[in-house]
């Protein structure tokens, strides 16, 4: 029985970690070789090492989306839920089924399913964004599909703010820095009360200087990104194995099912993460240990 049914979760996936400074040079020669329009989206797939794309853990994909000035990211829709945190750039936008939205370092902008959504943008140097989509979801449910529109861009007005779709890092990081402690952890939620969607949740949390979050394990998996700081995450995978993370601003980790973490940072950080704690909450399967 063990077999189908083993005493701890056995997430597929494992540890993983992308430097920024050694990621953002692929980033941008993919930026030289291959244009944004060809490929539809220019990303930097953080695939799992252990799995294949879309896999970055069992549940999430992610990866780093690169535009660069003047150039257009074909306007679509699929069913696939798509949540982005914002890494580098400025006077990028998204337009989601109307409204073109400015993207601002740390804002997370979501894409509801099948809303049509293109990227462009209007300032100077790369701008560089992580793409949090439930796409590994659709191997086990085959019903994502995708439609593209018959012109480039889908017809958008600029908006001050959509509330719906954008949080901004300010926000955030007051709540995170008003309470007490020296970890806390901010669980986003959408302006109807709920999480960011039916599948994915974002939450960022704060670690103080010379500080160590408390152990928790979830069965839900992350991928973590370092908005500020630097430090390192002490990891217990559900197999028991061991290992350790260093991270520093820019850099993305992948954090698999019922793994224990501790994050221990040398300085202030600020980490953001996707998890895909909504889809298992909605299906009765989210358990945590803390
Ligand atoms: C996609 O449509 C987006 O809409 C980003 O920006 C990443 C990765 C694989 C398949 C579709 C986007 C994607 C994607």
């Amino acid at each position: 029985m063990s077999a189908m049914v083993p005493p701890a979760p056995n997430p597929k996936a494992t540890v993983a970690s992308w430097k920024y400074d050694e990621i953002r040079p692929m980033l941008l020669e993919a930026g030289r070789l291959v244009a944004a329009d060809e490929a539809e989206r220019r990303v930097l797939m953080l695939v799992n090492p252990n799995m294949r794309a879309p896999y970055t853990t069992d549940t999430i994909y992610a990866g780093l989306q690169l535009i660069l000035p003047g150039e257009t990211a074909p306007a679509h829709r699929h069913t696939a839920f798509a949540l982005r945190f914002i890494v580098e750039g400025e006077r990028g936008f998204t337009a989601v089924e109307g409204k073109k939205v400015i993207m601002r370092r740390g804002d997370v902008i979501l894409t509801p399913s099948w809303q049509w959504h293109d990227h462009g943008h209007e300032g100077d140097g790369p701008m560089i964004w992580l793409d949090g989509l439930d796409l590994p979801l659709y191997q086990a449910f085959p019903t994502n599909f995708a439609e593209m529109y018959k012109d480039e861009r889908y017809p958008s007005e600029e908006v001050e703010s959509a509330k719906d779709i954008q949080i901004g890092w300010e926000e955030v990081q007051n709540d995170l820095d008003a309470r007490t402690g020296s970890h806390a952890i901010y669980n986003y939620r959408s302006p109807s009360g709920g999480p960011l969607s039916l599948t994915m949740g974002g939450q960022a949390e704060r670690v103080d200087a010379e500080t160590k979050s408390p152990p928790i394990r979830e069965s839900c998996s992350f991928v973590y990104h370092c908005y500020e700081g630097s430090g390192r995450s002490e990891l217990k995978l559900a197999n028991g194995e061991t290992r350790t993370l260093e991270w520093t601003k820019g850099d993305t980790f992948a954090v698999p099912a019922w793994t224990e973490r501790v994050h221990v940072a040398s300085e202030l950080s600020y980490l953001f993460a996707v998890n895909d704690a909504p889809l298992l909450n909605n299906l009765g399967m989210y358990r945590k240990e803390q």
